[in-house]
């Protein structure tokens, strides 16, 4: 299942048989099978070589396709994480599974020391986690698997028990990582925003002077292929910047690094929004979540809109200005439902124009500008086409009456998937597997594609009512 993609050249605009035509079981069998591999029981590993703990933005975007197979794992997998919660609110981007080696994945717990910042940040002695945070899909992600069965959902308390920890990880990130003090929140590192090695941190980056290489060991490099990994000198950064904020007892505040993000934010609104639906069926008043989501909406447009690139861009928190850089992240913000009409639609044309692609050059919206200095199809980040924001912007489309693209890009998706044996992500142009196969959101993310989007596949199954937490 977790097995290096082949490297073999292949001619352009082929994709990669995973199994023989006409041989292999149907697609939602196939990615039914990746998941269960993944379960250990109480949440799922995105890769059980490459990421064998469990993430943040994976379990919440697992969670979206494990609904459709079991809605009681579903709950667990959120509930595994959010039990990992800090006392300060964050939710943190990895949690450790004990039972896995300490040189299995590195930086390992021992590097994170998450039981030290107890007293300052409140980490939880129970479990062994990182001290950053990924991008806030969980509120989504519970309310999408609350709609998946909720007479289980209810008679579990699910909602209940995860609504105040969704809010307190919504007001952590609102109240506590408003570094720039215009209303977004910033990311710390560029792990926290999960597009690790977007060409967008290249100048923030440049600013951190990177641990030597010799004082850590890349486990990362036992499972991928050192063309789709990050380079040592960006590792060596990557750990200066989590060293750093570990030393300071995981304080928020000055710190090298600090970015406005806008999927980040724009994920944060869509978030806010599902706290809002969950508010309401809870009985809950007075949450003015669906405020705090157009709070943001209009900060985004404030800060990181860009109408000379027609989409929006990073700022770097501390030079004060906006990234030149056109990241996948700059379009997220499509899914929001209270973005300006004129700006969606610029948003569109941007996507399907030179940078992107999409429809044209590619059938699935690249990480990172294809026209940009930094573009390579194949390194993690920097331009391959990954599956969770191709999710996103899908949704986007559908959102703004795109549908003709929306169902267009749905299919690439499905077909990329299957052909590439669920890779972590692809080559925009030739849908080569990149990173390795077997990968979780990826198998989640096509069940979840197969069963909710009008023009089904085979198996039928009916669209579950009030998807749309907006
Ligand atoms: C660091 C698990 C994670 C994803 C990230 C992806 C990658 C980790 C790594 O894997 O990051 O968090 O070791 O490279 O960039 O988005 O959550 O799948």
């Amino acid at each position: 299942m977790d097995r290096i993609a082949q490297r073999a050249p292949r001619p352009p605009g082929r994709t990669v048989a995973y199994e023989p035509p006409g041989t292999a079981p149907p697609l939602h069998v196939r990615a039914a099978a990746v998941l269960e591999a993944g379960w250990t029981g109480t949440s799922t590993v995105p890769s059980r070589g490459l990421y064998p703990h469990q993430w943040s933005w994976d379990s919440a975007f697992i969670a979206i396709g494990l609904r459709h197979l079991s809605p009681l794992r579903a709950q667990t997998e959120l509930e595994t994480l959010l039990a990992a919660q800090w006392a300060d609110g964050r939710i943190p981007h990895i949690v450790f599974n004990p039972s896995v080696p300490l040189d299995a994945y590195f930086p390992s717990p021992d590097f994170w020391c998450s039981s030290t910042a107890e007293r300052t940040a409140g980490a939880p002695r129970t479990v062994q986690t990182s001290g950053i945070v990924q991008p806030p899909v969980h509120a989504l992600a519970a309310w999408l698997v609350h709609l998946a069965d909720p007479g289980l959902s209810r008679a579990r308390g699910f909602l209940t028990r995860a609504y105040p920890r969704l809010a307190a990880w919504h007001d952590y990130l609102l109240h506590r990582r408003d570094l720039g003090g215009g209303g977004l929140v910033s990311v710390v590192h560029p792990w926290e925003q999960g597009m690790d090695n977007s060409p967008c941190w290249d100048r923030p980056l440049s600013r951190v002077t990177p641990a030597p290489a010799r004082s850590f060991r890349r486990a990362d490099l036992d499972h991928g292929s050192p063309e789709d990994r990050p380079t040592d000198l960006d590792y060596g950064r990557y750990v200066r910047l989590a060293a750093d904020y570990r030393d300071r007892g995981y304080a928020d505040g000055p710190g090298d690094f600090a970015v406005e993000d806008p999927a980040f934010n724009a994920l944060l609104a869509a978030s806010e929004y599902a706290l809002d639906r969950i508010a309401h069926e809870l009985g809950v008043t007075g949450a003015a979540r669906r405020d705090r989501a157009e709070c943001l909406t209009a900060a985004l447009v404030e800060r990181l809109w860009d109408p000379a690139a027609g989409m929006f861009l990073c700022r770097d928190v501390r030079a004060g200005e906006l990234i030149p850089q056109r990241g996948v992240s700059g379009l997220i913000p499509l899914l929001l439902p209270a973005l300006p009409r004129g700006l969606a639609a610029t948003l569109v044309r941007t996507m399907c124009g030179p940078h992107f692609g999409l429809g044209g050059t590619t059938r699935l919206v690249p990480s990172y500008d294809l026209l940009g200095e930094a573009f390579d199809p194949h390194r993690y980040w920097r331009g391959p086409a990954w599956f969770n924001t191709n999710w996103l912007l899908e949704r986007g489309l559908r959102r703004h009456g795109e549908r003709g693209r929306a169902d267009a890009l749905r299919k690439g998706m499905l077909h990329t998937a299957g052909a590439s044996g669920f890779a972590e992500y692809v080559d925009p142009y030739t849908a080569q597997a990149c990173g390795v196969t077997g990968f979780g959101w990826t198998a989640a993310l096509t069940l979840d594609l197969l069963h909710d989007r009008p023009a089904r596949g085979r198996n039928g199954l009916t669209a579950i009512k009030g998807e749309d937490p907006a």
